[in-house]
């Protein structure tokens, strides 16, 4: 897969050097490309923003140099993507999708964002995403970019070394993940619960279903809501049926 990051502080992806990320782009799983914005200025202050139109803080991008750039990198198979906190909420089904795409080209906004015109024009010449990280502010996208890159390069094949970690961890069936434990069996006085040292590979595997359960009922009831009941099991329907009675939680039927 290939991603394209435009950005005035090319600096700001440096850490996507490191660890897995990084590891994906030397074993050439990822085409990780990070430019200048102001590779694309023309003046020779570089400028790439300019005041508000009708007046107000701040100072807004240019259409005409996002545009410059843009028409650079986005080619018919590209997936333009914008960070805003404006944007569709970035979650795992959108972050699996993305994984599946050939190229991602990541516009990063700062100032009071980019003249809405080029978001307009690329959601018709090419295919675009406004995408945000959740509902509060940071300075600009590349935090997305970040979060964005990371998030989609795991799920590329041969990144993540054990596939199974992709199965098993938050979020992958909708839910939250079971709590983990590793030794030693007792730490200042709190136990590793039993079940886990019991050898029980099918009690183990019930346990950490209903955990995953119970901590997903207890703390995101707004993701067991949206949860597709064809992917519970009789015993998922008892062990929530019971969380039910006993906590008052939620009613993921309803
Ligand atoms: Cl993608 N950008 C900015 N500037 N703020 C945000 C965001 C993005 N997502 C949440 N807040």
């Amino acid at each position: 897969m290939r991603i394209d990051v435009v950005t005035i502080f090319p600096g700001y992806t440096e850490p996507l050097g490191l660890s897995l990320v990084g590891k994906a782009v030397r074993d050439g799983r990822l085409d990780l490309r990070v430019h200048d914005l102001r590779d694309w200025t023309e003046d020779r202050h570089r400028t790439v923003d300019d005041t508000p139109v009708g007046g107000g803080a701040g100072m807004v991008m240019r259409p005409d140099v996002w545009g410059a750039a843009l028409d650079d990198l986005v080619t018919a198979d590209s997936h333009v993507l914008l960070p805003s906190p404006a944007g569709r909420v970035l979650d795992q089904s959108l972050v699996e999708a993305l994984a599946a795409e050939p190229h991602l080209v990541i516009a990063c906004g700062r100032y009071e964002g980019i003249d809405a015109r080029v978001a307009e024009h690329y959601a018709q010449a090419a295919r675009l995403t406004e995408v945000s990280l959740g509902d509060y502010v940071v300075n600009g996208g590349e935090v997305a970019a970040l979060a964005i890159v990371e998030a989609v390069a795991r799920l590329l094949p041969g990144v993540v070394g054990n596939p199974q970690s992709l199965v098993e961890e938050s979020h992958a069936d909708g839910l939250l993940e079971y709590p983990v434990y590793t030794r030693p069996p007792v730490w200042r006085g709190r136990e590793v619960p039993a079940v886990l040292l019991s050898g029980h590979h099918g009690q183990i595997a019930r346990w950490r279903r209903d955990q995953a359960l119970r901590r997903t009922a207890a703390r995101r009831p707004d993701l067991l809501a949206r949860l597709d009941p064809a992917t519970l099991d009789e015993a998922d329907r008892a062990a929530l049926a019971d969380l039910d009675g006993a906590d008052g939680l939620v009613d993921p039927s309803g």
